[in-house]
C-alpha cells in the first residue's frame, strides 16, 4: 500500500529549505533511512523515513520551502504499516529495556549478606559528652552483637533505620561524611598477597636508590638540572605493589590499564625501568638532559619519549581530570561496540597538594554519576606539597573523604601500617581512635620529621590511657610504628578491594611522609619538596635505611646498583611484569588509519551558494553531516559540544546520531515528537558535555590519543564558542599537544566584530595567536566553504589516514552571506591549505597598486573596499584570502632560518614571497583578531606593510558598527588604503584626507585598545 512521507514537527521553524533529496524514484529505502535534508538559517536537519519500502515519487525538489506536514514522498510500503500510534515509542522502549538491565544488573551486585567471621570484639564507648555511659554501653554491645550475628551489611541497615527514625521523629542530626581517622578496611577484611614480602622489599629498595642517585647524579654534573627526591620516596611503595600485582599491560590479548604516573615520581619509573633492563645507566645518567637523543625527561612527556609515557600529568590538576574522562570515554568506546569490555581500569596518581587544584576535583561528580568503576585515584597523602603542610589545621585524609564520599565514591583510607593493628585492636577505651582523630596534620608531620620518644610524647602522651597502650614499648618500636600507605599488606588489601569495586569510582587516600627515609636532610621537612642533593652522610643513611648493597666507596660514588641479570630480584621483577602482561608504561599504537572520504563528498561546498546566505559553522555542520555518510569515517567521528549544539546549528545530530548517556535515555523527552528530539542512547555517538570546557577538551584528548590508548583511530570534533576555547583551557591544549591527540577543535562563533551582540567577554580576537603557541596545532581562519572543504579533508587525511602528529583549530562564525564557487585555479587547493591565494584581481586601470590580504570574514571586508577603490578612486588592487597568517610565519621561519645557515647556497623563498615578490604596491593585511595576527609575516613581506586588527576589549553592537569601531571595515580599508598608498608617494594625500571625512572618521578618537 501507498504511505505519505510527511516534513515532521520540526520545531519552532516554517518554510524550512530543501537542500538535498536523498533518494531516486524506484529506490528500496528501509526505515529510518534519510530521505532529504531541510535547512533552516541556522541549522540543518536530514528527515529520515518512517517507512521501509519503494519510492513511488518525490514530492519535493532542492530549494523548495516545507514546513510540518508537507508531503515529501510517496512509498509502496512493503511491509505491515508501521504506525507511529500504535507502535511502542522508541524511547518508551528503550526505557523499558533498560529499566529490565538495571534490576538484572542490580540482583547481580547486591552484595551476598555473607555472615562474616571474625573475632569477637565489642565497640567501647567513649565518655566524652556522654550522659549515660551505661546506656551507650548497651546499646554498643546490641551492634557489636548483630555484627557478630549477621554481618556489617545487618548492621548498616540498622543504622540507617535508627537515624531515618530519629530525623522523621524531629531529630536534628548533624551530618558528618566522615569515619574515624582508621583504615576503611578492617584487618579481618584485608586480602593478603601471595607476593614474596622479602625480595619485593629488596626491589623496592633498589628502586628506591637510583631513583634518588639519578636525581642526585644529573645535580651534582649540573646543579641547573634539578629534580626531586621527596616525591617518589613517599610513593614507592604505591606504585610498586600496583607494578608487582595489579597493572595489566597492553598486548596482543588484552587493551592494557592505563596509569596516570605523578608527575614528580618520574625518577621512580625510570628507576624500575633500569631494573627492568628497559633503560641502561647511561640513559639514567640523562635524566633531565634531553636535547640529545636518549635523554630522559624531567616528567611524564608523551611527546619527548613516545615509546614511553603515555599521559602527560605534572601540570597540576590536569591528571585527575583526564584520567576521569579517560574512563569515561572507555566506557563509551565499550557501550557503542569499538572495544571490548575486558575489565580495564584506568588508575591515577595523584598528590594530596594538588588536590587544592579545581581541576582536580571538578570532575569527581561526572565520575560518580557515570558510575565509573574502572577509575581508580591513588592520593598520595604525605601531607606535605612543596612550601609546606598541605592542611597543618585540619586533615587532608578526612577532608577529601568527605569530598569524594559526597560526591558519590567508594572511599578508601589507606592511613596506618600493620604496627598498628595490636595496638587498634587494644584500644579498648577508644582513646587511640580519639588522639588519631583529633591529631592535625601539622603534628602528624612534626612527628615523622622527629623521633620515637618525641612521638611517645606528643601523641601517646596525651591521655594516660594511650600512654599505657605504649608502655611495654621502646621509642624504637614507636618510631616503627608505619603509616598505610608504606605497608605493602594495607595498600595490596585497598588495591584489591578498589579493582573489585562495581558502580561507583574508587579512592583510594594513602597517608605517607613525605622524603620517605632521606633522615635529617629531607623526611617530613618542610623543605623536603625541593632537596635533590643529597651529602655523603645523607646518602650513608639512606643507603643503610633501606639495606642498599653498595659499599662506602660506592655511595661516595653515587654509582646505581642493579642486580646481576639472573639474581632473584632481577628475575622476579620480570616475572611479574611478565604474568602483567608487559611492562608500563609503554606506549605503542597499533591502529589501522582511516581512509579519508572521496574528494566528491564536498564537491557541493566547491558550488556557489547563488544567493543563499550562509555562515561558515553551518557550512561545517552540513559537512559533518555529509561525513556521517562516509562508511569509513562516519562511525569514528566523536562529536563533542559543551551544550553549545543549538547554538551551532547542530541538534540534528541528536537524532541522527544520539547522545552518549551510559543508562540510555530513562524518560520520555519533552520534545520527543520532534525531528531534531534530545535523544540519548547508550550507543550515542555525541558527547554532549554540558558545561565544562575543561571536561569537554578531555574528552577530545581521550579520544584523540584512542590510536595508542586503544588502537583504534578515532575523529574527536569538539566545538566550541572559540573564545571559550585556547583561553579557558589553554594548558589542556598544551597537554593534548604533547600527549600528540589527533582531532578537530572548533572555534565556533568567532571573531571580535563577527559575533556581533555578546560583547566583551565573547569576542574572541586572539585565538588564533594562542593556537600559535603549540607547535603542532594547525590553525585556519577560512571564509568560505570551499576554503574549509579543502581544509578539514586535508585534515582527516594527515591526521587520520597518514597519522601524522597534528591536531587542527579551525575558526568558523556565524555571519551569514553568499559563499562563491572555488576559483578554478589549480594552484588555489594548494594555496588555501598553505595560507593564501589570491581570490580577486582588479586590474582595469594599470596606474596605481595595492596589495590587499583579508582572514575570515574581514576579507569579505577587503574585498568590497577593493570594489569602491576600482570604482571611485581608479586604483587597482589584488586581493587574497589568507586562510592562516599562522602557517604562512611557520613556513616563513623555516624558510628565513635556512637561508641564514646556508649563506653560500641557492636562497629560498617563503610561500609569502612567492606570491607577493613580484606584485605591485604595499600591502594592506587585516583579520577580524589582533593586528598581531597578520604582523606575523611582516618580516617575509619585502614590501611596505600596514595592519589592521581588532585590539582591544570586545563589546556588544551591531557587525556593522563594531567594523567601524575597530577600524577593519570597507570604509576604513579604502581610507587606509588611500593612507598606505599616499604614504608610498603613490598618489596625492588629498585623496585620503577626503575619505577620512567622506566616511565621517574621527582622525582624533583614541586607539580602541584604550576605550
Ligand atoms: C599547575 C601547577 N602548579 C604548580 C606546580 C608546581 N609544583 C610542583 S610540585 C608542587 C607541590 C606538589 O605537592 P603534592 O601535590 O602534595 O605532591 P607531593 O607531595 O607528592 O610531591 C608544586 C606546587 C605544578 N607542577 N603545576
Ligand atoms: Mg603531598
Amino acid at each position: 500500500m501507498t504511505e505519505k512521507l510527511l516534513v515532521p514537527d520540526i520545531g519552532d521553524f516554517e518554510n524550512v529549505e530543501v537542500i538535498e533529496i536523498l533518494v531516486k524514484e524506484g529506490q528500496e529505502i528501509e526505515k529510518n533511512d534519510p530521505v532529504v535534508t531541510i535547512e533552516s538559517d541556522k541549522s540543518s536537519v536530514e528527515v529520515p523515513s518512517i517507512f521501509s519500502g519503494k519510492v513511488d515519487s518525490i514530492n519535493v525538489k532542492v530549494g523548495d520551502k516545507v514546513s510540518k506536514g508537507d508531503l515529501l514522498i510517496n512509498i509502496t510500503n512493503n511491509e505491515k504499516i508501521s504506525d507511529l500510534t500504535k507502535e511502542v515509542p522508541k524511547n518508551t522502549e528503550n526505557l523499558i529495556k533498560e529499566a529490565e538491565k538495571a534490576l538484572e544488573l542490580e540482583k547481580k551486585q547486591r552484595p551476598k549478606l555473607e555472615k562474616i567471621e571474625k573475632e569477637k570484639s565489642e565497640i567501647q564507648p567513649s565518655k566524652d559528652g556522654d550522659i549515660d555511659p551505661l546506656e551507650t554501653s548497651e546499646w554498643l554491645e546490641s551492634l557489636s552483637a548483630v555484627i557478630e550475628k549477621d554481618g556489617n551489611h545487618r548492621a548498616h541497615y540498622l543504622i540507617k533505620e535508627l537515624i531515618n527514625k530519629a530525623y522523621m521523629e524531629g531529630a536534628n542530626i548533624p551530618y558528618t561524611q566522615n569515619t574515624p581517622y582508621i583504615n576503611t578496611i578492617p584487618v579481618s577484611e584485608e586480602k593478603k598477597s601471595n607476593g614474596d614480602q622479602n625480595i619485593e622489599r629488596r626491589i623496592r629498595s633498589l628502586i628506591r636508590w637510583n631513583a634518588a642517585a639519578m636525581v642526585v647524579r644529573a645535580n651534582k654534573k649540573f646543579p641547573e638540572l634539578g629534580g626531586h627526591i621527596g616525591t617518589f620516596a613517599s610513593a614507592a611503595t604505591l606504585y610498586d605493589v600496583g607494578m608487582n600485582h595489579f597493572w595489566r599491560a597492553k598486548n596482543n590479548k588484552f587493551g592494557g590499564d592505563l596509569i596516570y604516573f605523578q608527575g614528580h615520581s618520574a625518577p621512580g619509573m625510570y628507576a624500575r625501568a633500569y631494573l627492568e633492563g628497559r633503560l641502561n645507566s647511561k640513559q639514567l645518567d640523562s635524566f633531565r638532559q634531553e636535547v640529545n637523543p636518549g635523554g630522559l625527561s624531567s616528567y611524564p612527556h608523551p611527546w619527548l619519549m613516545p615509546n614511553f609515557w603515555q599521559f602527560p600529568t605534572v601540570s597540576m590538576g590536569l591528571g585527575p581530570m583526564l584520567a576521569i574522562y579517560q574512563a569515561r570515554y572507555m566506557k563509551y568506546l565499550i557501550n557503542r561496540g569499538l572495544i571490548k569490555d575486558e575489565g580495564r581500569k584506568v588508575w591515577s596518581f595523584l598528590g594530596d597538594g594538588e588536590m587544592d587544584e579545581p581541576e582536580s576535583l571538578g570532575a569527581i561528580g561526572l565520575a560518580a554519576r557515570e558510575k565509573l568503576d574502572n577509575l581508580i585515584f591513588v592520593i598520595n597523602c604525605n601531607l606535605q606539597r612543596l612550601d609546606g603542610p598541605v592542611r597543618g589545621n585540619g586533615k587532608i585524609i578526612q577532608e577529601l573523604e568527605g569530598i569524594f564520599r559526597g560526591a558519590g565514591w567508594n572511599v578508601i583510607k589507606v592511613i596506618w601500617g600493620s604496627y598498628w593493628d595490636p595496638l587498634l585492636a587494644n584500644d579498648k577505651t577508644g582513646h587511640l581512635v580519639k588522639t588519631m582523630n583529633e591529631t592535625v596534620d601539622g603534628e602528624y608531620q612534626a612527628m615523622k620529621a622527629r623521633n620515637g620518644a618525641y612521638v611517645r610524647e606528643k601523641f601517646f602522651g596525651k591521655y594516660k590511657e594511650t600512654q599505657e597502650l605504649v608502655s611495654s614499648l621502646s621509642d624504637k618500636d614507636i618510631w616503627r610504628l608505619n603509616r598505610g600507605g608504606h605497608d605493602p599488606h594495607k595498600v595490596y588489601a585497598a588495591y584489591d578491594k578498589a579493582s573489585k569495586n562495581i558502580g561507583s569510582p574508587t579512592v583510594i587516600i594513602a597517608k605517607t611522609i613525605k622524603g620517605y627515609g632521606m633522615g635529617k636532610s629531607g623526611e617530613s621537612v618542610n623543605t623536603t619538596h625541593q632537596t635533590k642533593k643529597l651529602d655523603v652522610d645523607d646518602l650513608m643513611y639512606y643507603r643503610d635505611r633501606f639495606d642498599v648493597p653498595l659499599t662506602d666507596q660506592q655511595v661516595k660514588n653515587i654509582e646505581y646498583y642493579k642486580p646481576d641479570q639472573n639474581s632473584p630480584e632481577i628475575k622476579y621483577i620480570k616475572d611479574r611484569r611478565l604474568q602483567l602482561g608487559g611492562f608500563i608504561p609503554e606506549r605503542t599504537t597499533y591502529a589501522k588509519p582511516i581512509k579519508a572520504p572521496p574528494k566528491d563528498i564536498f564537491d557541493n561546498m566547491k558550488e556557489s551558494t547563488g544567493k543563499k546566505e550562509m555562515s561558515t559553522t553551518m557550512a561545517l555542520v552540513r559537512m559533518l553531516t555529509n561525513l556521517l555518510r562516509d562508511k569509513n569515517v562516519a562511525p569514528r567521528l566523536v562529536p563533542i559540544i559543551p551544550d553549545e549544539a543549538r547554538t551551532f546549528g547542530m541538534e540534528g545530530f541528536f537524532q541522527k546520531v544520539g547522545i552518549y548517556a551510559h543508562e540510555g535515555q530513562k524518560y520520555e523527552p519533552e520534545d520527543a515528537a520532534q525531528l531534531s528530539s534530545y535523544r540519548e542512547e547508550k550507543s550515542g555517538q555525541v558527547l554532549e558535555e554540558g558545561i565544562t570546557e575543561a571536561g569537554a577538551m578531555s574528552s577530545w584528548i581521550a579520544a584523540g590519543t584512542s590510536y595508542t590508548n586503544h588502537d583504534i583511530e578515532m575523529i574527536p570534533i569538539y566545538l566550541f564558542y572559540s573564545m571559550f576555547g585556547f583561553q579557558r583551557i589553554g594548558d589542556f591544549a598544551w597537554a593534548g599537544a604533547d600527549s600528540q591527540s589527533r582531532g578537530f577543535l572548533i572555534g565556533a562563533t568567532a571573531g571580535r566584530t563577527t559575533l556581533a551582540g555578546e560583547g566583551l567577554q565573547h569576542q574572541d580576537g586572539h585565538s588564533h595567536l594562542m593556537a600559535s603557541t603549540i607547535p603542532n596545532c594547525v590553525s585556519y581562519d577560512p571564509t568560505f566553504h570551499y576554503e574549509l572543504a579543502v581544509i578539514f579533508r586535508e585534515g582527516l587525511k594527515r591526521m587520520h589516514e597518514k597519522k601524522e602528529n597534528v591536531f587542527y583549530y579551525i575558526t568558523t562564525m556565524n555571519e551569514n552571506y553568499p559563499h562563491p564557487a572555488m576559483p578554478s585555479d589549480k594552484s588555489c587547493e594548494e594555496g588555501i591549505l598553505r595560507g593564501m591565494y589570491k581570490i580577486k584581481e582588479f586590474n582595469k586601470f594599470k596606474k596605481t597598486k595595492i596589495q590587499f590580504l583579508g582572514s575570515g570574514t574581514i576579507l569579505r571586508e577587503m574585498i568590497a573596499g577593493a570594489e569602491i577603490l576600482q570604482k571611485e578612486y581608479q586604483i587597482d588592487s589584488e586581493v587574497w584570502s589568507i586562510t592562516s597568517f599562522n602557517e604562512l610565519r611557520k613556513d616563513g621561519l623555516e624558510v628565513e632560518r635556512y637561508n641564514l645557515l646556508n649563506p653560500d647556497k641557492e636562497q629560498k623563498k617563503s610561500f609569502v614571497e612567492k606570491c607577493l615578490g613580484k606584485t605591485e604596491g604595499p600591502v594592506l593585511a587585516a583579520s577580524d583578531y589582533m593586528r598581531m595576527n597578520s604582523d606575523q609575516i611582516r618580516p617575509f613581506v619585502n614590501k611596505s606593510f600596514y595592519s589592521l586588527g581588532t585590539d582591544g576589549f570586545g563589546r556588544s553592537d551591531t557587525r556593522k558598527n563594531l567594523r567601524k569601531f575597530f577600524e577593519v571595515d570597507k570604509e576604513h580599508v579604502v581610507t587606509y588604503g588611500l593612507s598606505v598608498l599616499a604614504k608610498e608617494q603613490l598618489i596625492a594625500s588629498k585623496y585620503a584626507t577626503e575619505a577620512v571625512k567622506k566616511y565621517k572618521i574621527d582622525p582624533n578618537k583614541p586607539m580602541p585598545t584604550k576605550l
